[in-house]
């Protein structure tokens, strides 16, 4: 135990506590830039390189990093003394001199943390005026690399190795020549990069972001030979009310609805009506293996892993080569809506596939690299036209006046807006798997699923494992989110060191709720606990709760599809994987 005073409040920490830390314990804020915790993620970004917490320690000559130094005995801490607010601005006037002074037009404008902080400071003009850095600007299918913002805070870095393991970014060069960058300074695209978006979601400034599509979304919709539809993501719900200072977990489906309809799209639809698809498909396929395992075969492929987080399926393509015949080959929820709705759904609106625009609202990144994958058009032309996430969907409101709190609760329109809660549950981790249990469950047993939810798939834990049991037939499934503990599941499995039937796997923390193209969350795990809860609120309220109980799933495979796992469901929702 330590004891000490911060501001003159007295404190009792832990040894080995940071200043930063036992400051926050008892509410005193000290700024940070570089810094940031991702609480129950264990993981943390302190370099202590930009030097903005800096607190004046009594019987000390130098000011100090407070994430960086450790409580001791009877210490005296100022954390905002004049010499203290003093360097705070002289280190922000150093940044800023090798900023470029552009906020006005930057994706970040109004978000940006290096922004805010200058204006916490006061800063109103830099008397540094000096050399700046100038970089090409990187430009691949889902995030955009603009280097002269970049602060050198290395959050990015941290999400990319630490949090992920994908290894693509670290720092390059040194002194003003320094810049975090994938190996060789290549571009994202030739790298490995999974387009997963945590980097995006960490960095302070407007130094990393997504693709902005929203200008060719409103192309499409004033274009009068266009019919533009729109799919919404399950997780888009739980998280879009942020963007208009709506407490995080605050469910806001009908207005959504309402706002796209006012935006001026023709159908507005849910991707969770893919979802109830994808578990048909997904569903059919494990049973099939399944069976196939217990009559003896030994060629069989087992666990069965899910396919549809496509910052997943980038990460197993590039790091699990030798195994790219083990995952479902059933299409992520996303193209199976584009998928159907060019055929099926253009069919009965008696449209031509080239004369239909769809749009999928995403909380992910990846989603705008796996709609542009080519084995996903049809003669060029894409069964996903364009993917624009949460916070573009949130900036298109505002930037077409809508008054999203007035908004009155609107419904999705039929036949591809209807979804059960099963499709809803997909935005979580773990609710892939649970959604396929409640069918797969049914339709092995041949008997009724009591009780819906499933606890022990349920949480946060980044890895996590339950036994199901299909009557008298223990079903073993598997669990990770994020893609460093992805990683080492399947390691394990490779090694021999656990035995599944069934892995569901999303590259994000918390899944898709926690997905790069979300709302900044800041880390604050917090939030995204809130937006889980949101998630199976919808659906415990959902009156059809499982995915081959959707009436219009039914009717679509009687109509069109014939039976899950037919050649036409195989044609137009199954794929392949490439390294
Ligand atoms: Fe997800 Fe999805 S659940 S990946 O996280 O499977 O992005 O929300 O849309 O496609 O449905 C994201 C979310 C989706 C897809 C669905 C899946
Ligand atoms: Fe790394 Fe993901 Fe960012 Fe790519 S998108 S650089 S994989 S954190």
């Amino acid at each position: 135990i330590v004891k000490l005073n911060i501001d003159d409040k007295a404190v009792v920490v832990e040894k080995g506590t940071t200043l930063l830390e036992a400051a926050q314990s008892v509410g005193v804020n000290i700024p940070t830039l570089c810094h940031l915790k991702m609480h129950d993620l264990n993981v943390e970004n302190k370099p202590g390189g930009c030097r903005i917490c800096v607190v004046e320690v009594e019987g000390r000559r130098n000011l100090a990093p407070a994430c960086k130094t450790e409580c001791t005995q009877n210490m005296n801490v100022n954390t905002h003394s004049l010499r203290v607010i003093n360097a705070r601005r002289t280190v922000m006037e150093l940044i800023l001199s090798d900023h470029p002074p552009e906020c006005l037009t930057c994706v970040k404008n109004g978000k940006c943390e290096l922004q805010t902080m200058a204006q916490n400071l006061g800063i109103r003009e830099i008397p540094f005026a000096g050399e700046q850095s100038h970089y090409k600007i990187d430009r691949s299918p889902a995030i955009i690399r603009d280097m002269d913002k970049c602060i050198m805070c290395r959050r990015c870095e941290m999400a990319c190795n630490v949090l992920q393991t994908v290894g693509c970014l670290s720092a390059i060069n040194r002194g003003f020549e320094s810049v975090v960058a994938p190996a060789f300074e290549m571009d994202l695209e030739k790298s490995t990069c999974t387009y997963c978006g945590q980097c995006v979601a960490v960095c302070p400034t407007g130094a990393l972001s997504e693709v902005d599509n929203t200008r060719k979304v409103i192309a499409a919709l004033v274009d009068p030979a266009k019919t533009v539809v729109v799919q919404t993501a399950p997780a888009v719900r739980a998280a879009l009310g942020e963007e208009f200072g709506m407490e995080p977990g605050t469910l806001v489906t009908g207005k959504m609805v309402s706002a796209l309809k006012k935006l001026g799209f023709d159908k507005v639809f849910d991707t969770d009506f893919a979802a109830d698809l994808t578990i048909m498909e997904e569903g059919t396929e494990l049973l099939d293996r399944l069976n196939k395992h217990l009559t003896g075969d030994k060629n069989v492929k087992l666990p069965i892993l899910t396919s549809c987080c496509p910052g997943w399926v980038n990460f197993f393509e590039s790091n699990f080569p030798d195994m790219l015949d083990v995952p479902s080959t059933a299409k992520s929820p996303q193209q199976m809506f584009g998928a159907i709705a060019k055929t099926y759904l253009a069919d009965k609106m008696g449209i031509k596939r080239e004369d239909m625009v769809v749009v999928s609202i995403m909380p992910c990144l990846a989603k705008k690299y796996e709609a542009s994958r080519p084995e996903f058009a049809v003669n060029g032309n894409p069964d996903v036209d364009l993917s624009i996430d949460t916070r573009e969907l949130a900036q298109m409101i505002k930037g077409a006046n809508i008054n999203f709190m007035e908004l009155t609760d609107e419904a999705f329109d039929n036949p591809m807006g209807e979804s059960t809660g099963a499709g809803v549950i997909f935005a979580n981790t773990g609710g892939v798997i649970e959604a396929a249990v409640r069918t797969a469950y049914e339709v092995h047993t041949k008997k009724k699923l009591e009780k819906v939810e499933f606890e022990a798939l349920r949480g946060f834990e980044g890895i996590r494992s339950a036994e199901v049991d299909f009557d008298g037939l223990p079903l073993k499934i598997g669990i990770a989110h994020g893609l460093g503990n992805a990683r080492k599941l399947l390691e394990d499995v490779q090694a021999g060191k656990s035995q599944y039937h069934a892995i569901e796997i999303m590259a994000c923390p918390g899944g898709c709720i926690g997905g790069g193209g979300q709302p900044y969350h800041h880390g604050h795990s917090s939030i995204l606990k809130k937006r889980a809860s949101a998630i199976y609120r919808e659906d415990a309220g959902k009156a059809i709760r499982k995915s081959h109980e959707n009436p219009f799933i039914i009717k679509l495979y009687k109509e069109f599809l014939g039976e899950p796992g037919s050649k036409l469901a195989h044609q137009l929702l199954h794929t392949q994987y490439f390294d």
